[in-house]
């Protein structure tokens, strides 16, 4: 699909006031209270399994997830825990080049639709344990990257060789990391545990055409509006979900993406 234009039609999510659900949770055996993924590093998956949990489906927690997920440890997984772990993310859901801050960027989807494309296609997805990299940004705030040719962009500004060359090179790296994620020769795909986890934005524990889908809106949001919240399509959740955004492509020039609640 070749997209020249893409219009965004949104909507204001609006949550139900009803109480949600909590989980419970039995024997605390917390290693890294809020890494539910158990990945070694609290992200914006961590986030989304525990919204998953909460918002569709309780029973996709194993119990020594939920023990992880109940940050506080007052014994019941709620939107406290959600939170408090969504404010210690060192990485937000689709930040597969690890850039730190509220980044999206639409690689992300991109990578998505690659990895259950190729899979549905008979290939192998390797997922392998990496070292994690520190991030590029520790703030909440948005974060772009961009490149051209050997030039490096970063939130908008080009990179000067002489003067930010630590930070070009950085950069460079990270976006090799995400370009990494193609079909090789072999047949195979392979991705960090870590980056496949920042694949899974709707927080069900796989990556796929869904996550593809969300992906796409959320970046389209985000891009639209460069507010950080504006990732999400709810307030106080952040699983992207397979409802909240609809993509009909109009015409070869014309893909309408449409979030709603
Ligand atoms: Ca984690
Ligand atoms: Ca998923």
């Amino acid at each position: 699909m070749k997209t020249k234009k893409m219009l965004g039609f949104f909507t204001a999510a609006i949550m139900a006031a009803a109480a949600l659900p909590v989980v419970s949770v039995g024997a605390v055996d917390a290693a890294l209270p809020g890494d539910v993924d158990q990945d070694g590093v609290i992200t914006g998956h961590d986030s989304a399994m525990v919204s998953h949990a909460l918002y569709e489906d309780p029973s996709t927690l194993t119990e020594e997830q939920k023990a992880l997920a109940d940050y506080n440890g007052d014994g019941v997984v709620d939107e406290t825990d959600l939170e408090a772990i969504h404010a210690n993310e060192v990485f937000s859901i689709g930040d597969i080049g690890m850039i730190g801050g509220v980044t999206s960027d639409i690689q992300a989807a991109y990578r998505a639709i690659l990895l259950y494309s190729a899979e549905s296609s008979g290939a192998e997805i390797s997922v392998q344990d990496d070292a994690i990299p520190q991030p590029i940004a520790t703030d909440k705030e948005a974060h772009f990257i961009g490149y051209s040719g050997d030039t490096m962009i970063w939130d908008g500004t080009y990179l000067n060789a002489s003067q930010d060359a630590a930070l070009a090179q950085t950069i460079r790296e990270r976006h090799e990391m995400v370009e990494n994620i193609s079909l090789q020769e072999n047949g195979k795909i392979e991705l960090s545990t870590l980056q496949y986890h920042l694949l899974d934005a709707t927080g069900d524990g796989k990556v796929d055409i869904q996550d593809a889908y969300v992906l796409l809106g959320s970046y389209a949001k985000f891009y639209v509006s460069g507010d950080p919240a504006a990732k999400y399509f709810a307030p106080g959740r952040y699983d992207l979900y397979p409802d909240g955004v609809n993509v009909d492509v109009v015409s070869k020039d014309c893909v309408v993406i449409r979030v709603a609640s």
